[in-house]
């Protein structure tokens, strides 16, 4: 079986030539112009960096590797009688752009297991830390404490050729994300639960199985579940605040545990990431405000209400490209209409789908009005007993390093320089624009 390095190699001096031609052909085109307003306003839409592993699509969502998440799900190999993506297969595709089959998939599978043994030195780190610091915080802490790892910080100590950065990067997107189901497990289990933990059975299971066992959880359909989950939040293109900040970081040549630490400070915050744990605190208040009062759609549309008129935005709700329900709702829905469609919390997601759009629609400041991945995930991972919302983000975390990780590869691969955009004063604007 050619391994995941050797299917690499094999693309990449292609790809080199790939984007040397694109450059000499279309150099000077104008991808877009970038207006006032976009430099004030966060350069939404502006078209300025290329991102190999993934494309959205406002309309349709994302692709990855030019694959929909139903063409993901019905191609890519699953588990013996499951029905989602194995998250080995997602890191293929991602990667080398190929759909993997089961050989190579057990064969990466091996590779992470040979990697995943946590240094002492990180689980010290992991296990010196307050319980009661978010575990988002703790996940930053946890990849920082592997840093020290890191085949890439060595090997440009050492001064090697810029032609084989790609090589060390992999080395360390490999380790990563071998150790990071353990490093998230541990920090679940030190936080809600006594820290005891079922051993790592990396090798045997796939990623989302050994994650779930780790974490306590034994139910195959949660299983699939976790295989679902760590598919659908894998990717979603380069600008997204961690995407990026995975990219920006790791075009100063800092090394992928550096960078993914990047990734993750972003992926924390509320308006990213942490909208997750946010939408099932919202679910949980809006359950307990109802009382014993029948849920109706009426009842709901005041509670939206309620939120935006305290100045807060509808977490779940909205997204800054995507302009239609984001794919990777409707793909935890059609999971939760499979596997529990009479559960109660599953109910209430399903109404606020029907009153929400309406109501920010009203409102009328929304560019999008309809659920993202965020307005799902959590009735999903309650009703399988994981009730600790101010945990989810990082399972979101587990899974954005499969596409931010891949996507790194491949900036070391291509030799992407530095990233520096040239930044304007309001001053400069005035001066520029007047009297034009
Ligand atoms: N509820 C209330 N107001 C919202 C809103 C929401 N769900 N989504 C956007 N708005 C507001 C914005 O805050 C902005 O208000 P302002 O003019 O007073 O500043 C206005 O509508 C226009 O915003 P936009 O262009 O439609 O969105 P954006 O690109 O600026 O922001 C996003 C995108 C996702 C940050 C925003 O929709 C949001 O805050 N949603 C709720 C949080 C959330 O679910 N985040 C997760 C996104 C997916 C992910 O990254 N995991």
């Amino acid at each position: 079986v050619l391994g995941i390095k050797e299917a690499l190699s094999s693309k990449i001096p292609a790809a080199i030539a790939d984007v040397k031609a694109v450059r000499e052909a279309y150099g000077d085109e104008q991808l877009g112009t970038c207006t006032v307003t976009q430099a004030y306003g966060g350069m939404r839409s502006v078209k300025a960096m290329t991102y190999e592993t993934s494309l959205l699509d406002a309309e349709e969502g994302i692709r990855f590797r030019g694959m929909t998440l139903p063409e993901c799900q019905a191609a890519l190999p699953r588990a013996p009688g499951g029905g989602e993506p194995l998250p080995e297969a997602i890191f293929w595709l991602l990667l080398t752009g190929d759909v993997p089959n089961d050989a190579q998939v057990n064969a990466l599978r091996e590779e992470f297991a040979s990697r995943s043994k946590l240094p002492a030195d990180a689980v010290a780190v992991i296990d010196a830390l307050p319980t009661d610091m978010h575990p988002m915080t703790q996940l930053n802490a946890g990849v920082l404490a592997l840093q020290p790892q890191s085949a890439m910080a060595a090997a440009y100590e050492k001064g090697v050729h810029k032609s084989t950065y790609w090589e060390y990067c992999l080395d360390d997107a490999l380790t990563l994300l071998a150790q990071l189901p353990e490093v998230a497990a541990r920090i679940y289990r030190r936080s809600f639960h006594d820290g005891s933990m079922t051993p790592s059975a990396a090798g045997e299971l796939d990623m989302g199985a050994n994650y779930a066992r780790m974490m306590g959880f034994d139910d195959p359909k949660f299983d699939e579940l976790m295989r679902l989950y760590l598919t659908i939040h894998a990717d979603h293109e380069g600008g997204n605040v961690s995407a990026h900040a995975v990219r920006l970081v790791g075009s100063a040549l800092s090394d992928p545990f550096l960078s993914f630490s990047g990734g993750l400070a972003g992926l924390a915050g509320p308006l990213h990431g942490l909208a997750n744990q946010e939408v099932l605190r919202w679910l949980m208040e809006m359950k307990v405000s109802l009382g014993s009062k029948e849920m109706t759609k009426e009842s709901l549309t005041g509670l939206v209400w309620d939120v935006l008129n305290a100045g807060k935005v509808v977490p779940g709700f909205g997204h800054a490209v995507l302009r239609k329900t984001d794919p990777r709702y409707t793909c935890q829905r059609e999971f939760a209409l499979k596997h529990m469609p009479d559960d109660e919390m599953f109910k209430m997601v399903s109404m606020l789908y029907e009153v929400v759009p309406a109501v920010l629609t009203e409102q009328g400041k929304v560019k999008n009005p309809f659920p993202n991945v965020d307005a799902h995930s959590g009735v999903l991972l309650r009703h399988y007993g994981l009730t600790e919302a101010r945990y989810y983000t990082v399972m979101f975390g587990v899974s954005r390093a499969i596409g931010t990780l891949a996507s790194l590869v491949w900036d070391r691969a291509l030799g992407l320089p530095i990233e520096r955009p040239k930044s304007v004063t309001t001053g400069w604007i005035k001066a520029h624009f007047e009297g034009k």
